[in-house]
């Protein structure tokens, strides 16, 4: 089942020595699952999925699996550039027993959209699991319209969008177009923004630190007190302005490390945050939290 409420992007934590850190990873889920999240988004952009081997990927996808140990809702991201490789992973969400499966578009070969809208559709004959596609266009480089949206929404098996994008515009004629399909907000900075403008959910790279900020948001918001809905938003924005100036999952690793969940660093090419920054950066993000 898909919860409707706020997924955290997990990050990957890594050991000094660069390997996974499955254990801290455990750690990461129990600190969010302690806050009330309605599940995660794992192996993402946030997981720095581009930088696992496909075999670290995978036992990222069991350890995640066998530590929620059904507690909240799993989404696995399986994309990839080539469409059989995507199959590989959602073959191993499904055998695992995730919710639901998730994917960027085909990118890097511009890829004709009859190419892109095949790569779903195949991914989705071969998976029994539901598919939410992962509209990214600032990161991907492919660009969908809304028709676009819609044609991929027609699919039964497809089942919702997770919507990265500033333009909200669009995001409401997804909702206004297909009311029973499931949208998630992407940009945590906008989040408001997206739930006025009918985002279900969202799933987001800070919520691995600062989820009760967001699931309070949606709270007020339902409850119709935009004030105190605003003023979370406002809040998470200090932060995640700061997070922008030093690189948005370095800074939320330093922050993690500071809460005592030993996350790691990113790999490389990501650099690390200079020490003069460090200090000053996590100083303003605890005032905040
Ligand atoms: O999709 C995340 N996007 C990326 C979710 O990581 C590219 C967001 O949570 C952003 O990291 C966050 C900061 O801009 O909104």
């Amino acid at each position: 089942m898909i919860n409707k409420g706020i997924y955290p992007a997990l990050l990957t934590p890594f050991k000094e020595d660069n390997s996974v850190d499955y254990d801290a990873l455990s750690d990461l889920i129990e600190f969010n699952i302690a806050k009330g999240v309605s599940g995660f988004y794992v192996t993402g952009s946030t997981a720095e999925v581009f930088m696992l081997t496909s075999e670290e990927r995978k036992n990222v996808m069991k350890t995640v699996y066998e530590t929620v140990r059904g507690r909240c809702s799993l989404i696995a991201h399986v994309g990839c550039i080539g469409t059989d490789e995507a199959i590989s992973y959602g073959k191993y969400a499904e055998k695992l027993g995730f919710d639901a499966i998730s994917s960027v578009p085909p990118f890097y070969y511009n890829f004709p959209k009859s190419a892109i809208m095949e790569y779903y559709k195949d991914i989705s004959s071969h998976v029994d699991l539901p598919m939410i596609v992962y509209n990214i266009p600032a990161f991907s480089g492919v660009s969908f319209t809304i028709e676009d949206i819609d044609l991929l929404l027609s699919d039964s098996r497809i089942i919702g969008v997770k919507n990265t994008a500033n333009d909200y515009f669009i995001m409401e004629k997804m909702k206004r177009h297909n009311p029973d399909k499931i949208i998630f907000n992407g940009y945590d900075e906008t989040y408001l923004a997206g739930l006025s403008m009918g985002a279900d959910g969202a799933i987001g790279s800070t919520f691995n630190f600062m989820s009760e900020k967001f699931i309070r948001m949606k709270a007020y918001f339902e409850d119709g007190n935009i004030d105190a809905a605003k003023k979370e938003q406002n809040e998470a924005n200090i932060i995640i302005e700061a997070l922008c100036s030093v690189g948005v999952m370095q800074g939320e690793k330093a922050i993690l490390r500071e809460l005592g969940i030993n996350v790691g660093k990113c790999r490389r090419p990501f650099m690390e945050i200079s020490k003069e920054k460090e200090r000053d950066f996590i100083d303003t993000v605890m005032r905040h939290l």
